[in-house]
């Protein structure tokens, strides 16, 4: 006959010696009922577990074989003394009264009125009877036990699956002939070396009476690592398990031909790894842990979301190892775990936030993404705890601020947090390359002329003498006729080279004049003449001709050009003549 059980088993976690090796329910019942067993009065976190139950309990077995259809003549041998009397009955699966199905293994078990479930008639070697029982989940199993109603089976075998019944492994072997059932030695030792291998006995036949009788298997007796069991992660994975199978392959060789079992039992607890107190069912009807301590799965068997700053772990009796969440400052829903990172922390730290957001950035958002810096008026975990640097964009050099002060760096001659004004001394310009522009102290035309006055001047500057004026005569004359301002200027040898913004371009001439920064070259001897008279920081409006500039680009402008200080009501009088030009009238 061969019993098969499923069962998925318990987690063995708080072990005390006792019948089958362990679970003082006692030390449960003792032990005062805090609102969550998971945490202490303090709210710290500790290991907790699931109560020690008989998981087959009500569950339904598979079996290979139940007598009763047809209905079908039974005898019972019973030895009293020397004595040996057979009763004869009938199995009858249409009749509640003389029927023995599978229910009654896992019903509640009153050893005045038990209740046997009953394998055919006749059951012969090979043949054999296998009663299976799904655990649904993952148990930490301690004991097996089946309660015989028949003469006990010369030998069986229980199994357990991990994987809800696609493989399975042997738990625990019975028989008279070990190595010829089995092929394995009677009674071999489990050392450290083999705490994970089922052993074969036939110490199940020593019991008497020959009928009736309790075959247990303790998971954990014998073997070694059983009293460091938090610590042998081998006898964990030994004692979990899914599904629970019972083989009895016995020749059956007695005076009756069949297997009755009344009760079958499983005892053990949800396997939660220490992580929960209690076993639940989901939405979907599954058995699931109800995971504290920041963990996930059915078994408790990883972290939730957000809580990767160190690894899963197994909870013990000293430690809780809950999960830990990741240091984010509030800035990040997400975040990984990095092992070179927790090793660098000496094992403290490993969490890495992912998507910073409130422009910050780092490992745990605690600084602030380029472009932006700390308001040191609010905490680090504040939305705005960064601010926008928000540069000037003609004023400053860059878009990157000093991370604690918010500067941007300012252009020369500008000033201001965010580079929008310009220093102590400089005035604004127009142009974007130096938008402040140094005031001019004492002279202008002393300080940008590096000679004296030359005596002849007067005839030097004879044919630009009256030109203040403005007149379409003059316009026509001239090749271009632009607005400038002029920002500074450099004598380079017989040339003054002014750096100019060109504001409005009113008249082209061939040498094509674009509005901006510009190169305006005026003979040294005429600056020093004052004709044209110029000045940085001013603005004029230059009527010139196409010379050629001794320079690369720019414009010239020599005696013969017009250099008027500029007035706003030009604007529309130059631009009433570019309309008549336009037409011919030049
Ligand atoms: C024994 O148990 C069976 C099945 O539960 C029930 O039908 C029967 O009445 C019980 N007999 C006694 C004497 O309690
Ligand atoms: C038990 O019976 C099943 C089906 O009859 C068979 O496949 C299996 O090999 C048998 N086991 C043993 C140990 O005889
Ligand atoms: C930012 O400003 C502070 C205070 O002026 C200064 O000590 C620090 O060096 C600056 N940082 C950078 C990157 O310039
Ligand atoms: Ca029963």
């Amino acid at each position: 006959m061969i019993l098969e059980v499923w069962v998925t088993l318990v987690t063995v976690s708080a072990l005390t010696k006792g019948v089958f090796g362990g679970y003082g329910l006692s030390m449960f019942a003792a032990q005062s009922s805090p609102p969550d067993p998971c945490y202490d009065e303090n709210g710290n976190p500790r290991r907790c577990i699931p109560d020690f139950v008989n998981s087959a309990f009500g569950k339904d077995v598979r079996v290979s074989s139940t007598c009763g259809n047809p209905a079908a003549r039974y005898c019972v041998v019973t030895e009293k003394g020397e004595e040996r009397t057979r009763d004869c009955h009938t199995c009858d699966a249409g009749d509640p009264k003389k029927s023995h199905p599978p229910a009654y293994l896992t019903d509640l078990n009153n050893p005045h009125n038990l209740t046997c479930w009953q394998s055919e008639n006749y059951v012969q070697y090979p043949q054999n009877v296998t009663l299976t029982l799904s655990l649904g989940k993952k148990f930490e199993v301690t004991y097996v036990s089946l309660q015989f109603c028949s003469p006990r089976p010369e030998s069986m075998a229980i199994y357990k699956s991990m994987d809800y019944g696609k493989s399975w492994v042997p738990f625990q072997f019975y028989s008279t002939q070990c190595k010829k059932m089995y092929n394995r030695q009677n009674k071999a030792t489990i050392t450290k070396q083999n705490e994970q291998e089922a052993i074969c006995t036939d110490s199940h036949t020593d019991m008497h009476p020959l009928t009736g009788g309790l075959i247990a298997f303790s998971t954990l007796d014998g073997r070694p690592s059983a009293h460091d069991f938090d610590n042998s992660p081998v006898l964990q994975d030994w004692v979990t398990a899914t599904d629970i199978k019972n083989e009895d392959d016995s020749e059956l060789a007695r005076d009756s031909y069949f297997y009755a079992v009344s009760d079958l039992q499983v005892g053990g607890r949800c396997k939660c790894n220490g992580h929960a107190s209690k076993c639940v069912k989901d939405r979907e009807g599954n058995l699931v842990c109800e995971c504290k301590h920041n963990t996930a799965g059915p078994e408790c068997d990883r972290c939730k979301p957000f809580h990767y700053d160190r690894p899963w772990q197994r909870a013990t009796a000293r430690e809780a190892n809950e999960c830990i969440a990741c240091h984010c400052n509030l800035h990040a829903r997400r975040c990984r775990f990095n092992m070179e990172l927790y090793k660098l922390s000496g094992r403290r730290s490993g969490g890495v936030c992912l998507n910073c957001r409130h422009n910050t950035a780092g490992r745990h958002c605690h600084y602030c993404k380029e472009g932006y810096y700390r308001d040191m008026t609010k905490s680090i975990s504040h939305r705005r705890a960064c601010k926008a640097c928000d540069c000037h964009p003609v004023g400053a050099a860059g878009k990157t601020c000093n991370q604690t002060t918010g500067q941007c760096p300012c252009k020369d001659g500008v000033t201001g947090i965010t580079c929008n004004r310009c220093a102590k001394g400089y005035q604004q310009s127009r142009s974007p390359i130096a938008p402040c522009i140094k005031i001019p102290v004492a002279s202008p035309t002393a300080t940008y002329s590096s000679y004296e006055e030359p005596s002849d001047c007067e005839s030097h500057c004879k044919a630009s003498k009256g030109k203040m004026k403005i007149t379409m005569k003059k316009y026509c004359k001239k090749d271009y006729a632009v607005q400038v301002h002029v920002l500074k200027g450099d004598k380079a040898g017989e040339w003054w080279k002014f750096t100019v913004n060109i504001i409005s371009v009113y008249k082209q001439g061939e040498h094509r004049i674009r509005r901006g920064d510009q190169l305006l070259w005026v003979r040294a001897k005429d600056v020093a003449c004052k004709c044209p008279k110029i000045k940085p920081g001013r603005k004029y409006l230059l009527l010139g001709t196409d010379d050629d500039s001794p320079g690369q680009s720019g414009v010239v402008a020599d005696k013969g050009s017009l250099l008027i200080p500029w007035k706003d009501l030009w604007g529309r009088r130059l631009r009433k003549f570019q309309q008549r030009d336009k037409r011919g009238k030049c």
